[in-house]
């Protein structure tokens, strides 16, 4: 997979070279291009930004440099035939950046990011190139970021632990919390690993009974309220058909009762959260 970012402030993806990113980097799985948009700047103080039309605070990034960034960096990175890389804009007003559409962007041979500053990109750069490519304008959550350079980071990380070969099998995605299509969709609750002792705390009994069935349910209600206390929204929103006798029972215990006039039938909903944060 081929990466191209153009940013103001290059140095801010040098954690691009390191952990996961930066071996896949190395193995020559990912090719990475981090480009200066001041290279695409014809005036002594290299400007980017200017005031906004219709007034207001803040300044708007300037259609030049991006138009000429991104014209190089297509030309540069098109090959005879190849099809038009996705072109990825962070911004507070983007649609959620999810697992799902990590998945579909790791399927992807080519991604440009255009991480902004000041108040954002003026509008008819992103209008002009999602005439000739696709357009994801992705958020990376409710929290306000003075740039778009931490969501690529983001967004990178994500889309490249998905890439064949890149995680190793011990750390295997196919269970991830957030993979799509998984059947319930929780929260995972604790880990431990040695000593078995530690500053007078141990560690759960049923851990080393060597019981498998009963490791599986332990972390399967541990799951439950986990996901109860932190992300209520995921069962309210999960198929009740996802959920078995047991998980009833321990949803039952948690305050959830199955509403009988719920579409579908059945789906779980709670009167008052009375579980600790
Ligand atoms: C920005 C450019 C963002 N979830 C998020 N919060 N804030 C941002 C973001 C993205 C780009 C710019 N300020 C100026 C904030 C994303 N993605």
């Amino acid at each position: 997979m081929r990466l191209d970012v153009v940013t103001i402030f290059p140095e801010y993806l040098e954690p691009l070279n390191v952990s996961l990113v930066g071996k896949a980097r190395a193995r020559g799985q990912l090719d990475v291009h981090v480009h200066d948009l001041r290279s695409w700047t014809y005036d002594r103080h290299n400007t980017v930004d200017d005031t906004p039309y219709g007034g207001g605070p803040g300044m708007v990034m300037k259609t030049g440099p991006w138009g000429d960034a991104l014209d190089t960096v297509l030309a540069d990175g098109y090959e005879a035939g190849s099809r038009a890389p996705a072109l990825i804009v962070p911004t507070p007003s983007g649609r959620p950046f999810t697992q799902e559409l990590a998945v579909h962007l790791s399927e992807r041979p080519w991604l440009v990011f255009t991480p902004a500053r000041y108040e954002g990109i003026d509008r008819r750069v992103i209008d002009e190139y999602a005439t000739r490519m696709d357009v994801y304008e992705v958020s990376i959550g409710d929290y306000v970021l003075a740039g778009g350079e931490a969501a690529v980071l983001v967004v990178t990380e994500a889309v490249a632990r998905l890439l064949p070969g890149v995680l190793g099998n011990a750390e295997s995605h196919q269970d991830d919390s957030f993979a799509p299509g998984a059947m319930a969709h929780l929260l995972e609750g604790p880990v431990y690993t040695k000593p078995p002792h530690w500053r007078g705390r141990e560690i759960p009994d049923v851990l080393v009974s060597g019981h498998h069935g009963k490791i599986a349910r332990w972390r399967r209600d541990e799951a439950l309220k986990r996901t109860t206390a932190h992300r209520p929204d995921l069962i309210e929103g999960a198929d009740p058909e996802g959920f078995d006798k047991k998980d009833r029972e321990m949803l039952s215990i948690l305050g959830w009762e199955p509403d009988p006039a719920g579409e579908p039938y059945g789906r779980f909903w709670r009167k008052a959260p009375d579980v600790e944060e």
